[in-house]
Protein backbone atom coordinates (compact mmCIF):
# COMPACT_ATOMS: atom_id res chain seq x y z
CA UNK A 1 0.00 0.00 0.00
CA UNK A 2 1.78 3.22 -1.01
CA UNK A 3 -1.03 5.98 -0.76
CA UNK A 4 0.88 8.24 0.50
CA UNK A 5 3.53 8.61 -2.25
CA UNK A 6 3.86 12.12 -3.54
CA UNK A 7 2.38 13.45 -6.56
CA UNK A 8 4.74 15.54 -8.40
CA UNK A 9 2.64 18.62 -10.13
CA UNK A 10 3.76 19.25 -13.57
CA UNK A 11 3.45 23.08 -13.68
CA UNK A 12 0.95 25.64 -12.82
CA UNK A 13 -1.38 25.79 -16.17
CA UNK A 14 -4.61 27.37 -14.40
CA UNK A 15 -3.62 31.32 -14.16
CA UNK A 16 -3.05 31.31 -18.06
CA UNK A 17 -5.71 32.69 -19.67
CA UNK A 18 -7.25 30.50 -22.50
CA UNK A 19 -6.72 31.53 -26.00
CA UNK A 20 -10.41 30.43 -26.64
CA UNK A 21 -11.86 32.81 -23.68
CA UNK A 22 -10.56 35.94 -25.72
CA UNK A 23 -10.82 34.79 -29.21
CA UNK A 24 -14.77 34.17 -28.80
CA UNK A 25 -17.19 34.81 -25.66
CA UNK A 26 -19.94 33.49 -27.64
CA UNK A 27 -18.32 29.76 -28.23
CA UNK A 28 -19.35 27.37 -25.76
CA UNK A 29 -15.86 26.21 -25.13
CA UNK A 30 -15.02 29.83 -24.59
CA UNK A 31 -14.83 29.02 -20.69
CA UNK A 32 -12.91 25.77 -20.46
CA UNK A 33 -9.87 25.23 -18.63
CA UNK A 34 -6.36 25.73 -19.79
CA UNK A 35 -4.64 22.55 -20.26
CA UNK A 36 -1.03 21.17 -19.57
CA UNK A 37 0.73 21.08 -22.97
CA UNK A 38 2.33 17.50 -22.68
CA UNK A 39 -1.47 16.20 -23.46
CA UNK A 40 -1.31 15.08 -26.92
CA UNK A 41 -5.19 16.76 -27.94
CA UNK A 42 -7.58 14.25 -29.99
CA UNK A 43 -9.80 17.09 -30.22
CA UNK A 44 -10.01 20.85 -28.63
CA UNK A 45 -13.66 21.46 -28.64
CA UNK A 46 -14.78 19.35 -26.53
CA UNK A 47 -11.18 18.40 -25.22
CA UNK A 48 -9.92 15.15 -25.37
CA UNK A 49 -6.20 14.38 -24.55
CA UNK A 50 -3.89 11.94 -23.38
CA UNK A 51 -0.77 11.98 -22.13
CA UNK A 52 2.60 10.26 -23.58
CA UNK A 53 2.86 6.62 -22.30
CA UNK A 54 6.43 6.94 -21.32
CA UNK A 55 5.71 9.38 -18.83
CA UNK A 56 1.63 7.70 -17.50
CA UNK A 57 4.24 5.13 -16.07
CA UNK A 58 6.50 6.97 -14.24
CA UNK A 59 3.80 6.87 -11.11
CA UNK A 60 1.58 5.44 -9.73
CA UNK A 61 -0.78 7.92 -9.29
CA UNK A 62 -0.86 9.54 -12.27
CA UNK A 63 -0.83 13.73 -11.78
CA UNK A 64 -4.40 15.76 -11.86
CA UNK A 65 -3.07 17.95 -15.12
CA UNK A 66 -1.66 14.81 -16.77
CA UNK A 67 -4.52 12.48 -16.25
CA UNK A 68 -6.45 11.63 -19.83
CA UNK A 69 -9.60 14.26 -20.68
CA UNK A 70 -12.37 12.64 -22.11
CA UNK A 71 -15.04 15.32 -22.20
CA UNK A 72 -18.27 15.18 -24.85
CA UNK A 73 -19.16 19.12 -24.25
CA UNK A 74 -18.41 22.09 -23.04
CA UNK A 75 -16.52 22.11 -19.20
CA UNK A 76 -19.50 23.65 -17.01
CA UNK A 77 -19.36 26.16 -14.41
CA UNK A 78 -20.41 25.55 -11.48
CA UNK A 79 -20.26 27.52 -8.38
CA UNK A 80 -19.36 25.87 -5.03
CA UNK A 81 -21.82 28.26 -3.00
CA UNK A 82 -24.71 27.34 -5.30
CA UNK A 83 -24.14 24.03 -6.62
CA UNK A 84 -27.00 21.29 -5.14
CA UNK A 85 -26.73 17.66 -5.97
CA UNK A 86 -30.85 15.89 -6.55
CA UNK A 87 -31.26 12.70 -5.14
CA UNK A 88 -34.87 10.82 -6.73
CA UNK A 89 -36.71 8.02 -7.11
CA UNK A 90 -38.73 7.45 -10.06
CA UNK A 91 -42.25 8.42 -9.95
CA UNK A 92 -42.44 9.32 -6.00
CA UNK A 93 -42.49 12.90 -5.82
CA UNK A 94 -39.77 13.37 -3.38
CA UNK A 95 -36.76 15.09 -3.76
CA UNK A 96 -33.46 15.40 -1.61
CA UNK A 97 -30.90 17.75 -2.07
CA UNK A 98 -27.67 17.96 -1.01
CA UNK A 99 -25.69 21.27 -0.83
CA UNK A 100 -21.74 20.77 -0.67
CA UNK A 101 -21.18 21.34 3.17
CA UNK A 102 -24.06 18.64 3.09
CA UNK A 103 -21.66 16.63 1.05
CA UNK A 104 -18.94 17.11 2.97
CA UNK A 105 -20.68 15.79 6.25
CA UNK A 106 -21.01 12.84 5.47
CA UNK A 107 -18.28 9.98 6.34
CA UNK A 108 -14.94 10.44 4.13
CA UNK A 109 -13.79 7.86 2.59
CA UNK A 110 -10.58 6.84 -0.08
CA UNK A 111 -10.25 4.69 -2.50
CA UNK A 112 -7.72 4.05 -5.02
CA UNK A 113 -8.54 3.11 -8.68
CA UNK A 114 -7.92 3.26 -12.32
CA UNK A 115 -10.30 4.92 -14.58
CA UNK A 116 -10.03 3.79 -18.33
CA UNK A 117 -12.02 4.81 -21.26
CA UNK A 118 -13.44 2.22 -23.68
CA UNK A 119 -11.85 3.88 -26.51
CA UNK A 120 -8.27 2.83 -24.90
CA UNK A 121 -5.75 1.82 -27.59
CA UNK A 122 -8.50 2.62 -30.13
CA UNK A 123 -5.84 3.58 -32.92
CA UNK A 124 -4.51 0.10 -33.29
CA UNK A 125 -7.93 -1.35 -34.01
CA UNK A 126 -8.21 1.91 -36.67
CA UNK A 127 -4.98 0.58 -38.08
CA UNK A 128 -6.54 -3.13 -38.98
CA UNK A 129 -9.53 -1.25 -40.63
CA UNK A 130 -11.06 1.95 -39.92
CA UNK A 131 -13.07 2.28 -36.71
CA UNK A 132 -15.29 5.38 -35.28
CA UNK A 133 -14.62 7.26 -32.55
CA UNK A 134 -11.30 9.64 -31.25
CA UNK A 135 -7.84 7.73 -32.07
CA UNK A 136 -6.86 7.17 -28.59
CA UNK A 137 -3.07 5.79 -27.94
CA UNK A 138 -2.63 3.57 -24.99
CA UNK A 139 -3.21 6.75 -22.25
CA UNK A 140 -7.14 7.29 -22.28
CA UNK A 141 -6.27 5.65 -18.91
CA UNK A 142 -4.64 6.71 -15.28
CA UNK A 143 -4.62 5.93 -11.67
CA UNK A 144 -5.70 7.97 -8.86
CA UNK A 145 -6.76 8.37 -4.92
CA UNK A 146 -10.12 9.51 -4.91
CA UNK A 147 -11.73 11.19 -1.56
CA UNK A 148 -15.50 11.53 -0.95
CA UNK A 149 -18.51 10.27 0.56
CA UNK A 150 -19.53 6.38 -0.45
CA UNK A 151 -23.17 6.29 -2.58
CA UNK A 152 -24.13 4.03 -0.51
CA UNK A 153 -24.23 6.62 2.08
CA UNK A 154 -25.88 8.73 -0.24
CA UNK A 155 -28.94 6.04 -1.16
CA UNK A 156 -29.45 5.22 2.35
CA UNK A 157 -30.57 8.99 2.78
CA UNK A 158 -33.55 8.37 0.35
CA UNK A 159 -34.34 4.59 1.96
CA UNK A 160 -32.34 2.80 -0.86
CA UNK A 161 -30.19 -0.05 0.24
CA UNK A 162 -29.40 -3.69 -0.59
CA UNK A 163 -32.83 -4.85 0.36
CA UNK A 164 -34.64 -2.31 -2.05
CA UNK A 165 -36.17 -4.30 -4.51
CA UNK A 166 -38.27 -2.37 -7.22
CA UNK A 167 -35.63 -0.51 -8.78
CA UNK A 168 -32.52 -1.99 -10.52
CA UNK A 169 -30.18 1.25 -11.90
CA UNK A 170 -29.11 4.44 -10.79
CA UNK A 171 -29.26 6.84 -13.43
CA UNK A 172 -25.82 9.67 -12.91
CA UNK A 173 -27.04 13.11 -14.55
CA UNK A 174 -24.04 15.66 -15.47
CA UNK A 175 -24.01 19.24 -15.26
CA UNK A 176 -22.55 19.69 -18.79
CA UNK A 177 -25.00 20.44 -21.41
CA UNK A 178 -25.01 21.06 -25.37
CA UNK A 179 -27.27 24.05 -27.09
CA UNK A 180 -30.16 22.07 -27.41
CA UNK A 181 -29.33 21.33 -23.63
CA UNK A 182 -28.85 17.86 -24.10
CA UNK A 183 -26.77 16.46 -20.94
CA UNK A 184 -24.64 14.09 -20.58
CA UNK A 185 -26.21 11.20 -18.27
CA UNK A 186 -25.89 7.29 -18.21
CA UNK A 187 -27.02 4.30 -15.50
CA UNK A 188 -24.93 1.84 -13.33
CA UNK A 189 -26.81 -1.25 -12.13
CA UNK A 190 -27.93 -0.68 -8.69
CA UNK A 191 -26.51 -3.92 -7.35
CA UNK A 192 -23.16 -2.67 -7.91
CA UNK A 193 -24.21 1.31 -6.31
CA UNK A 194 -25.39 -0.66 -3.02
CA UNK A 195 -23.25 -3.19 -2.55
CA UNK A 196 -20.50 -1.87 0.03
CA UNK A 197 -18.07 -3.64 -1.16
CA UNK A 198 -18.75 -2.09 -4.72
CA UNK A 199 -17.01 0.60 -3.44
CA UNK A 200 -18.84 3.43 -5.67
CA UNK A 201 -17.64 7.45 -4.48
CA UNK A 202 -18.95 10.81 -4.91
CA UNK A 203 -15.39 12.20 -5.17
CA UNK A 204 -14.74 15.76 -4.23
CA UNK A 205 -11.11 14.95 -4.40
CA UNK A 206 -8.29 13.66 -6.82
CA UNK A 207 -5.20 12.75 -5.60
CA UNK A 208 -5.61 14.56 -2.46
CA UNK A 209 -6.45 18.25 -4.44
CA UNK A 210 -10.21 18.97 -5.25
CA UNK A 211 -11.28 17.64 -8.24
CA UNK A 212 -10.33 19.84 -11.37
CA UNK A 213 -12.81 21.26 -13.32
CA UNK A 214 -11.55 18.80 -16.56
CA UNK A 215 -11.83 15.90 -13.92
CA UNK A 216 -15.48 16.93 -12.64
CA UNK A 217 -15.51 20.13 -9.95
CA UNK A 218 -17.10 19.83 -7.54
CA UNK A 219 -18.24 16.44 -7.26
CA UNK A 220 -17.68 13.40 -9.62
CA UNK A 221 -18.67 9.74 -9.37
CA UNK A 222 -16.33 7.19 -9.15
CA UNK A 223 -17.30 2.89 -10.39
CA UNK A 224 -14.00 1.42 -9.64
CA UNK A 225 -13.67 -1.36 -11.91
CA UNK A 226 -15.97 -0.30 -14.50
CA UNK A 227 -15.66 1.64 -17.89
CA UNK A 228 -14.81 4.92 -18.16
CA UNK A 229 -18.15 6.36 -19.38
CA UNK A 230 -20.58 5.34 -16.17
CA UNK A 231 -17.95 7.68 -13.83
CA UNK A 232 -20.26 10.75 -14.37
CA UNK A 233 -18.23 14.57 -13.70
CA UNK A 234 -19.90 17.39 -12.52
CA UNK A 235 -23.04 15.45 -10.93
CA UNK A 236 -25.84 16.81 -10.82
CA UNK A 237 -28.70 14.52 -10.27
CA UNK A 238 -29.13 10.89 -9.36
CA UNK A 239 -32.20 8.71 -10.24
CA UNK A 240 -32.91 5.09 -8.59
CA UNK A 241 -35.09 3.71 -11.79
CA UNK A 242 -36.81 0.68 -12.94
CA UNK A 243 -34.93 0.83 -15.99
CA UNK A 244 -31.55 1.56 -18.16
CA UNK A 245 -31.39 5.34 -18.79
CA UNK A 246 -32.34 5.87 -22.01
CA UNK A 247 -29.86 8.44 -22.94
CA UNK A 248 -27.71 8.55 -26.41
CA UNK A 249 -24.74 7.55 -24.14
CA UNK A 250 -26.23 4.55 -22.63
CA UNK A 251 -28.47 3.24 -25.49
CA UNK A 252 -26.53 4.27 -28.48
CA UNK A 253 -23.09 4.51 -27.18
CA UNK A 254 -20.56 2.68 -25.07
CA UNK A 255 -22.00 -1.06 -26.70
CA UNK A 256 -19.33 -3.74 -27.33
CA UNK A 257 -20.96 -4.39 -31.18
CA UNK A 258 -20.20 -7.84 -33.25
CA UNK A 259 -16.95 -7.45 -35.83
CA UNK A 260 -19.42 -8.03 -38.11
CA UNK A 261 -21.70 -5.48 -37.41
CA UNK A 262 -23.39 -3.60 -40.00
CA UNK A 263 -23.55 0.22 -38.77
CA UNK A 264 -26.72 1.10 -40.78
CA UNK A 265 -28.45 -2.15 -39.58
CA UNK A 266 -27.28 -2.55 -36.38
CA UNK A 267 -29.92 -2.13 -33.27
CA UNK A 268 -28.12 -1.09 -30.15
CA UNK A 269 -30.26 -0.36 -27.91
CA UNK A 270 -30.95 -4.43 -27.55
CA UNK A 271 -26.71 -4.58 -27.04
CA UNK A 272 -25.52 -4.62 -23.04
CA UNK A 273 -24.03 -1.94 -22.21
CA UNK A 274 -20.42 -1.85 -21.60
CA UNK A 275 -20.08 -1.68 -17.69
CA UNK A 276 -17.42 -3.81 -16.28
CA UNK A 277 -13.60 -3.90 -18.50
CA UNK A 278 -11.78 -6.58 -19.67
CA UNK A 279 -8.28 -7.38 -18.37
CA UNK A 280 -5.62 -4.88 -20.56
CA UNK A 281 -2.09 -4.58 -20.70
CA UNK A 282 0.69 -2.10 -22.88
CA UNK A 283 3.85 -1.49 -23.02
CA UNK A 284 4.58 2.06 -22.36
CA UNK A 285 8.26 2.34 -22.67
CA UNK A 286 10.04 1.97 -25.27
CA UNK A 287 7.40 3.50 -27.72
CA UNK A 288 6.74 1.65 -31.03
CA UNK A 289 9.79 2.60 -33.38
CA UNK A 290 11.49 3.74 -30.58
CA UNK A 291 15.69 2.89 -30.83
CA UNK A 292 16.61 0.63 -27.88
CA UNK A 293 20.26 0.27 -26.35
CA UNK A 294 20.73 -4.21 -26.19
CA UNK A 295 22.28 -4.43 -22.35
CA UNK A 296 24.01 -7.97 -22.26
CA UNK A 297 21.73 -9.43 -24.94
CA UNK A 298 18.81 -8.26 -22.84
CA UNK A 299 16.03 -4.75 -22.98
CA UNK A 300 14.03 -3.26 -20.64
CA UNK A 301 9.92 -2.87 -20.96
CA UNK A 302 7.77 -1.13 -19.04
CA UNK A 303 4.46 -1.01 -19.16
CA UNK A 304 0.44 -1.32 -16.68
CA UNK A 305 -1.79 -4.07 -16.63
CA UNK A 306 -5.10 -3.24 -15.37
CA UNK A 307 -8.36 -5.78 -15.04
CA UNK A 308 -12.25 -4.55 -14.20
CA UNK A 309 -14.61 -5.56 -11.96
CA UNK A 310 -11.86 -5.49 -8.99
CA UNK A 311 -9.69 -8.62 -10.34
CA UNK A 312 -6.12 -7.98 -10.11
CA UNK A 313 -3.46 -8.90 -11.80
CA UNK A 314 -1.84 -12.11 -11.12
CA UNK A 315 1.22 -11.91 -14.19
CA UNK A 316 2.16 -10.14 -16.80
CA UNK A 317 4.16 -12.49 -19.77
CA UNK A 318 6.14 -10.83 -22.53
CA UNK A 319 7.54 -12.58 -25.34
CA UNK A 320 10.29 -11.50 -27.96
CA UNK A 321 9.82 -14.27 -30.56
CA UNK A 322 6.03 -14.12 -31.63
CA UNK A 323 5.48 -16.35 -28.53
CA UNK A 324 7.98 -18.97 -28.57
CA UNK A 325 8.70 -18.64 -25.17
CA UNK A 326 7.24 -15.66 -22.42
CA UNK A 327 8.83 -14.36 -20.08
CA UNK A 328 7.35 -13.26 -16.74
CA UNK A 329 7.42 -9.32 -15.79
CA UNK A 330 8.54 -8.37 -12.54
CA UNK A 331 5.69 -6.04 -10.28
CA UNK A 332 7.13 -2.25 -9.55
CA UNK A 333 4.13 -1.36 -7.72
CA UNK A 334 0.71 -3.21 -6.92
CA UNK A 335 -1.73 -2.33 -4.14
CA UNK A 336 -1.83 -5.16 -1.61
CA UNK A 337 -5.93 -5.39 -2.16
CA UNK A 338 -7.67 -8.56 -2.96
CA UNK A 339 -9.79 -9.56 -5.66
CA UNK A 340 -12.90 -8.15 -6.50
CA UNK A 341 -11.44 -5.37 -4.74
CA UNK A 342 -8.56 -4.74 -6.24
CA UNK A 343 -9.15 -1.25 -8.34
CA UNK A 344 -5.89 -0.07 -9.03
CA UNK A 345 -3.27 -0.77 -11.71
CA UNK A 346 -0.45 -2.64 -11.85
CA UNK A 347 3.05 -1.48 -13.05
CA UNK A 348 5.93 -4.01 -14.28
CA UNK A 349 9.09 -4.22 -15.70
CA UNK A 350 10.45 -6.73 -17.47
CA UNK A 351 13.96 -7.60 -19.22
CA UNK A 352 13.48 -9.52 -22.72
CA UNK A 353 16.05 -11.54 -24.60
CA UNK A 354 17.05 -10.14 -28.14
CA UNK A 355 19.35 -12.34 -30.56
CA UNK A 356 22.82 -10.85 -31.13
CA UNK A 357 22.76 -9.04 -34.61
CA UNK A 358 19.14 -8.49 -34.65
CA UNK A 359 18.21 -4.67 -36.02
CA UNK A 360 14.21 -5.07 -34.39
CA UNK A 361 12.38 -6.67 -32.56
CA UNK A 362 8.37 -7.37 -31.81
CA UNK A 363 7.97 -7.44 -27.81
CA UNK A 364 4.26 -8.50 -27.33
CA UNK A 365 2.64 -8.26 -23.82
CA UNK A 366 -0.28 -10.14 -21.67
CA UNK A 367 -1.57 -9.93 -18.69
CA UNK A 368 -4.11 -12.12 -16.92
CA UNK A 369 -6.09 -11.13 -13.65
CA UNK A 370 -7.23 -12.94 -10.74
CA UNK A 371 -10.07 -14.83 -12.54
CA UNK A 372 -7.48 -16.47 -14.80
CA UNK A 373 -9.11 -13.90 -17.97
CA UNK A 374 -5.76 -13.12 -20.15
CA UNK A 375 -5.93 -11.34 -23.46
CA UNK A 376 -7.19 -11.77 -26.75
CA UNK A 377 -3.93 -12.67 -29.17
CA UNK A 378 -4.69 -10.16 -32.03
CA UNK A 379 -7.04 -7.36 -32.51
CA UNK A 380 -8.78 -9.26 -35.68
CA UNK A 381 -11.24 -10.99 -33.65
CA UNK A 382 -12.28 -8.44 -31.59
CA UNK A 383 -12.32 -5.60 -33.98
CA UNK A 384 -15.45 -3.51 -33.94
CA UNK A 385 -16.54 -0.50 -35.80
CA UNK A 386 -16.40 1.93 -32.75
CA UNK A 387 -12.87 0.66 -31.75
CA UNK A 388 -14.22 -0.51 -28.55
CA UNK A 389 -12.52 -2.50 -25.79
CA UNK A 390 -9.14 -3.43 -27.62
CA UNK A 391 -7.54 -5.23 -25.26
CA UNK A 392 -5.70 -7.64 -27.68
CA UNK A 393 -1.80 -8.52 -27.06
CA UNK A 394 0.33 -5.16 -27.02
CA UNK A 395 2.79 -5.52 -29.68
CA UNK A 396 5.56 -2.81 -30.26
CA UNK A 397 8.31 -3.19 -32.47
CA UNK A 398 11.42 -1.45 -31.66
CA UNK A 399 15.19 -0.64 -33.08
CA UNK A 400 17.93 -2.54 -31.56
CA UNK A 401 21.73 -0.51 -30.89
CA UNK A 402 24.34 -3.22 -29.46
N1 LIG B 1 -19.19 12.84 -17.32
C1 LIG B 1 -19.78 13.90 -17.89
N2 LIG B 1 -20.64 14.62 -17.17
N3 LIG B 1 -19.50 14.25 -19.17
C2 LIG B 1 -18.61 13.53 -19.94
O1 LIG B 1 -18.37 13.89 -21.10
N4 LIG B 1 -17.12 11.56 -20.06
C3 LIG B 1 -17.02 10.18 -19.57
C4 LIG B 1 -16.82 10.16 -18.07
N5 LIG B 1 -17.73 11.05 -17.39
C5 LIG B 1 -17.99 12.38 -19.36
C6 LIG B 1 -18.30 12.09 -18.02
C7 LIG B 1 -16.00 9.36 -20.19
S1 LIG B 1 -16.38 8.64 -21.68
C8 LIG B 1 -14.82 9.05 -19.55
S2 LIG B 1 -13.72 7.97 -20.22
C9 LIG B 1 -14.49 9.67 -18.26
O2 LIG B 1 -15.48 10.55 -17.80
C10 LIG B 1 -13.19 10.44 -18.38
O3 LIG B 1 -12.85 11.04 -17.17
P1 LIG B 1 -11.63 12.07 -17.10
O4 LIG B 1 -11.83 13.10 -18.15
O5 LIG B 1 -11.63 12.59 -15.72
O6 LIG B 1 -10.38 11.25 -17.38
MO1 LIG C 1 -14.63 7.19 -22.27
Amino acid sequence: MLLNETIFPLGNVSEEVSKHALADMTDPYAHDPKRHKVLHVHTEKPFNGEPPAGLLIEQFYTPNDIFYVRNHLPVPEVDLETYELEVEIENIDKIKKLNFADILKLPKYTVSATLMCAGNRRSEMNKVKEVKGLNWGASSIGNATWTGVRLVDVLKLIGVDDNTKEYSHVHFEGLDRDTASNLYTVSIPLSKAVNKDGDVLLAYEMNGQPISRDHGFPIRVIVPGTVGARNVKWLGRILIAKDECQSHWQQKDYKGVPPSADPSRINLSKLASIQDLPVISAICKPSNEEVVKVENGFITVKGYAWSGGGRKIIRVDLTTDGGKEWHVANFDHQIDHESPRHWSWTLWTAKVPVSKGQKTVEVWAKAIDSSYNSQPDTIDNIWNYRGFLNNAFHRIRVNLTF
